[in-house]
C-alpha cells in the first residue's frame, strides 16, 4: 500500500500500454509521478487521476527521440521533479513487418532512435540526480525480441538487443552507485503494440493474438512493481515472460 510512498517515479510512454499500466499499479503504492508522454490530453487526464488519489504527479509532453527536447523538457522541470527515485523506459515500439531488403529506412529509423537512443537520452539526463543520491532504479522494457531474432523481424529484435546490453552495461557502470537495473522482457502482449507494427492494420493485427491469451500490459506493470518493490539490497536483473502458449519468439501453440 505504501511501499514507493515519497517516491518519485518517471514513466515514459505513460499513457498507453504497459506505460500506463505502471501508472495505475505504481498508484497503488503511492508513488508520485513525473509521466512523459507525446499526447498531452492523455497525460492531462491521468495526471487528474492520480492527483484524485492524492499523489504529486508532473506530466511533460517530450518525444524521447529528440535530445535537445529532453534536454529542455528536464530544465523546465519543478526541481523536485529533476531526481526520480524509479525510471520505467517503457516508450518504445515496432514499425512495419519487412524482410530487411524491403524495410523503410523511415521505420529504422523510428525503432532505433525511439527504443535505443529515447532510452539513452532519458536515462542519460536523470541519472545524475540518482548519482548524487547514491540510489535509484533504472527499469527498461526489452523484450524476448532480445534474445531471439525471428523473420521480418531484424531491427526491431537488434533494438531490443542493443535494450538488453545497455541493461547489462548499466549494471556495469553504476554498481558502485548503489543504483537498481532490472530488464523486463515480455513475449506477446496485447496492447497497441501490434497495430502499430501493422500501421494500423486491424486484421493482421488481431491474428498476432489469434488462438493464444496473451500477456497483458497488467501483467507487464506487475511484474515491474515486483522489481520495484523488492528489499534495498536486491537487484531483478531480468525478467523474461510469455504466455505460457508461447515458448519463444517462434514457438506459440494456438488452439
Ligand atoms: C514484442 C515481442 O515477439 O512480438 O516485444 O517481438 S515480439
Amino acid at each position: 500500500m505504501n511501499k514507493l510512498k515519497n517516491k518519485l517515479t518517471l514513466i515514459t510512454g505513460a499513457t498507453s500500454g504497459i506505460g500506463e499500466s505502471c501508472v495505475r499499479y505504481f498508484a497503488e503504492e503511492n508513488s508520485d509521478f513525473l509521466l512523459l508522454a507525446r499526447n498531452m490530453p492523455k497525460l492531462l487526464e491521468l495526471q487528474q487521476e492520480m492527483q484524485q488519489k492524492g499523489l504529486s504527479v508532473h506530466v511533460a509532453v517530450v518525444d524521447v527521440r529528440d535530445k535537445q527536447a529532453v534536454k529542455e523538457m528536464f530544465e523546465g522541470l519543478p526541481e523536485k521533479f529533476q531526481k526520480p527515485d524509479i525510471i520505467i523506459n517503457s516508450a518504445g515500439l515496432a514499425s512495419g513487418f519487412d524482410f530487411i531488403q524491403d524495410s523503410a529506412l523511415d521505420d529504422i529509423d523510428v525503432m532505433i532512435d525511439t527504443n535505443v537512443k529515447g532510452l539513452l537520452y532519458i536515462t542519460k539526463q536523470f541519472i545524475g540526480g540518482m548519482m548524487e543520491k547514491r540510489q535509484g532504479h533504472i527499469i527498461n522494457l526489452g523484450s524476448i525480441a532480445g534474445h531471439d531474432v525471428y523473420p521480418k523481424g531484424a531491427v526491431y529484435c537488434a533494438s531490443k538487443f542493443a535494450v538488453n546490453a545497455l541493461s547489462k552495461g548499466f549494471r556495469f557502470d553504476l554498481l558502485e552507485y548503489g543504483i537498481r537495473i532490472t530488464s523486463v522482457d515480455p513475449g506477446m502482449v496485447e496492447t497497441n503494440f501490434s497495430m502499430i507494427r501493422f500501421k494500423g492494420d486491424a486484421e493482421r493485427a488481431g491474428n498476432v493474438y489469434k488462438g493464444v491469451t496473451p500477456l497483458t500490459a497488467d501483467d507487464i506493470a506487475d511484474a515491474i512493481l515486483y522489481a520495484a518493490t523488492r528489499a534495498p539490497h536486491v537487484n531483478i536483473n531480468e525478467i523474461v515472460m510469455t504466455p505460457l502458449a508461447q515458448a519463444n519468439v517462434t514457438t506459440i501453440i494456438r488452439k
